[in-house]
C-alpha cells in the first residue's frame, strides 16, 4: 500500500532552487562561514594571514580559490578541540574518524548541526523513494562512526520505523528483516556482499521471502559491478551514498531515483575538483580530488577540505528536477593508489574485474609482498564452480589475463573456497601491503 502522504522531495523549494538563487545563497553562506572561522578559530586566522586574505575579500564564489585548504593533518593536529568555533558547552555531539595513522579527528556538532545532518539524510532518503511507512533497518555501526547515528535521525525525521540493528549477526538481521518486513537497509558494500552470501546459503530468495526494496550503500568505494552483485544478491535497488565524518558523515551526496551520479547538496557544501598533486582547481567534468567547504556548520566549519576522494562533477540537469549538481561514483582515494612495478593501480580496478566474473564469489583480498609480488585471493562462488582442477587452472588464467588488461601487471591468482576470506561488517580491508613492513 502506498502511503497517502508520499513525498517526491523532502523540501521541494530547497532541492529545486534555481541555480542563480542557489549560488546567491552559497555566496552569502560562504561569507558568513569565512568570517566565523576567521574570528573564532586561530588555525584559520593564521592560514588567512599566510594567504594574505580577509573574509571581506570574498566577493564572488570564484573567490573561494583565494581561501586556504584544510587537510586531514590540520584536523589531527587540532585534536581534540582546536578547530571548535563555539564554546564546548554549545556542542551537542562528538563523532570521531580514525584514519590509518596517528590521532583520530574529533568532529563536533551543535544542536543545529545535528538537526542539519538529519535534514540532509532525510532529503537523501526521500530522493530514493523512501517515505513514511518504510521500515528502515540500519546495519551500519553505531558509535563514534557517523554512519549509523546520522542516518538514524534522518530516517526518524521522515517518520519511518527505524530498526537500529547495527552491523554483524546475520541471523538476527535476517530475523528482523523477516519479522518486521524491513523495506530499506543501510550498510557498507562489503557487508552487503557478505549478507548476500548468507541469504544464498540459507536458500532465501530475497525477492520472494523478504520485503526489501532498496539498500543505501556507502562508506567505502565500490564499483558498478559490485552494485549489480548486491542488487542481485539482496533483491534490491542499491543507492550510492557518499559522505565523510568531516562533513557530517553520510548525506553529503546521494543518488536519486535516476541513479546517474550523486547529488551533492550544494546549499550545505561547496564543491571543487582539484589536481591532487598541484592543488590547481580543475574545470567541471574533469576527474580529480574532491574539495568540500561547509556552508552551515556552526560548531566546526571547515574550509576547502581535501577529501582525497577522486571523482568528477556533472552539471547536466537531472531528470528528477533537483538542481544540485552531481558527482560521479568515487573511483578511489588518492591515498589508496598502489604502485606495483611502476604502474599506478587502484584496488577498484581489480574489484571491477573480479565482480564481473560469474564463477567468482563476493569476497576478495589483494596482497603485496617482497619486490612487488601481487597476489589476488578471491573466493569461488557457491553455485558457479565444480572445483575440478582443470577448471580451476583455466579460471585462474582467465582472471589473470583480464586483470593484466586492466592493471598491466599479472598477479598470482589464489582461488579459495566460498566463505574462507575474512569477513567485514564495516569498512573492509582489501589490501594487505607487506612491502612496507
Ligand atoms: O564513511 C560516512 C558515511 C557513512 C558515508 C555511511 C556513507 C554511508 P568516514 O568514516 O569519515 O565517513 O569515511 C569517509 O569513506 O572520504 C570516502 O573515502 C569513503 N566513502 C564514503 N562513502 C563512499 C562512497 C563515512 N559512497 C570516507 N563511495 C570518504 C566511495 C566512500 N567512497
Amino acid at each position: 500500500m502506498r502511503p497517502s502522504n508520499e513525498r517526491v522531495y523532502w523540501k521541494t523549494s530547497e532541492e529545486t532552487l534555481p541555480r542563480p538563487e542557489l549560488e546567491a545563497l552559497q555566496l552569502a553562506r560562504l561569507k558568513q562561514t569565512a568570517a566565523r572561522v576567521y574570528e573564532r578559530v586561530p588555525l584559520y586566522r593564521q592560514k588567512f594571514e599566510q594567504a594574505k586574505v580577509k573574509p571581506n575579500d570574498i566577493l564572488s564564489l570564484a573567490d573561494l580559490r583565494r581561501l586556504p585548504f584544510t587537510t586531514g593533518a590540520d584536523l589531527r593536529e587540532s585534536y581534540p578541540t582546536g578547530m571548535l568555533a563555539v564554546p564546548l558547552d554549545e556542542t551537542l555531539r562528538l563523532h570521531t574518524s580514525s584514519g590509518t595513522t596517528g590521532k583520530p579527528k574529533a568532529l563536533f556538532f551543535s544542536a543545529k548541526d545535528v538537526d542539519n545532518a538529519a535534514e540532509l539524510i532525510a532529503r537523501s532518503f526521500v530522493a530514493t523513494g523512501m517515505n513514511r511507512g518504510d521500515i528502515f533497518q540500519n546495519m551500519m555501526t553505531y558509535g563514534l562512526f557517523t554512519g549509523a547515528l546520522v542516518a538514524h535521525y534522518g530516517a526518524e525525521k521522515i517518520g519511518c520505523l527505524v530498526i537500529p540493528a547495527g552491523p554483524g549477526n546475520s541471523e538476527r538481521q535476517l530475523l528482523l528483516m523477516q519479522d518486521f518486513r524491513s523495506t530499506s537497509i543501510h550498510l557498507t558494500p562489503s557487508f552487503a556482499l557478505y549478507f548476500a552470501d548468507v541469504l544464498e546459503k540459507r536458500g532465501i530468495n530475497p525477492r520472494k521471502d523478504l520485503s526489501l526494496k532498496r539498500a543505501f550503500v556507502g562508506a567505502e568505494p565500490y564499483t558498478e559491478e559490485t552494485r549489480r552483485k548486491i542488487e542481485q544478491g539482496l533483491g534490491v535497488r542499491v543507492f550510492n551514498s557518499y559522505g565523510l565524518s568531516e562533513m557530517n558523515g553520510p548525506g553529503v551526496a546521494f543518488e536519486c531515483q535516476a541513479q546517474n551520479g550523486m547529488h551533492l547538496w550544494e546549499d550545505y557544501f561547496l564543491m571543487e575538483i582539484i589536481n591532487p598533486e598541484t592543488g590547481e582547481v580543475l574545470p567541471v567534468g574533469e576527474p580529480g580530488e574532491l574539495v568540500l567547504t561547509t556552508l552551515l556548520r556552526e560548531a566546526m566549519p571547515i574550509l576547502r577540505y581535501r577529501t582525497r576522494d577522486i571523482t568528477a562533477i556533472r552539471e547536466e540537469p537531472c531528470s528528477c528536477g533537483r538542481t544540485h549538481r552531481r558527482i560521479e561514483r568515487i573511483t578511489g582515494r588518492a591515498d589508496d593508489m598502489l604502485i606495483v612495478r611502476g604502474v599506478n593501480i587502484y584496488p577498484q580496478q581489480i574489484e571491477r574485474v573480479l565482480m564481473s566474473i560469474p564463477k567468482l564469489g563476493r569476497n576478495y583480498l589483494i596482497q603485496l609482498d617482497g619486490l612487488d609480488e601481487m597476489t589476488v585471493k578471491v573466493e569461488l562462488s557457491e553455485a558457479g564452480f565444480d572445483g575440478e582442477l582443470e577448471h580451476v587452472v583455466a579460471l585462474q588464467k582467465e582472471i589473470a589475463s583480464l586483470l593484466k588488461a586492466e592493471i598491466l601487471t599479472t598477479p598470482r591468482i589464489d582461488l579459495v573456497p566460498p566463505g574462507t576470506l575474512p569477513i567485514s561488517e564495516g569498512k573492509a580491508k582489501r589490501v594487505i601491503d607487506n612491502r612496507k613492513l
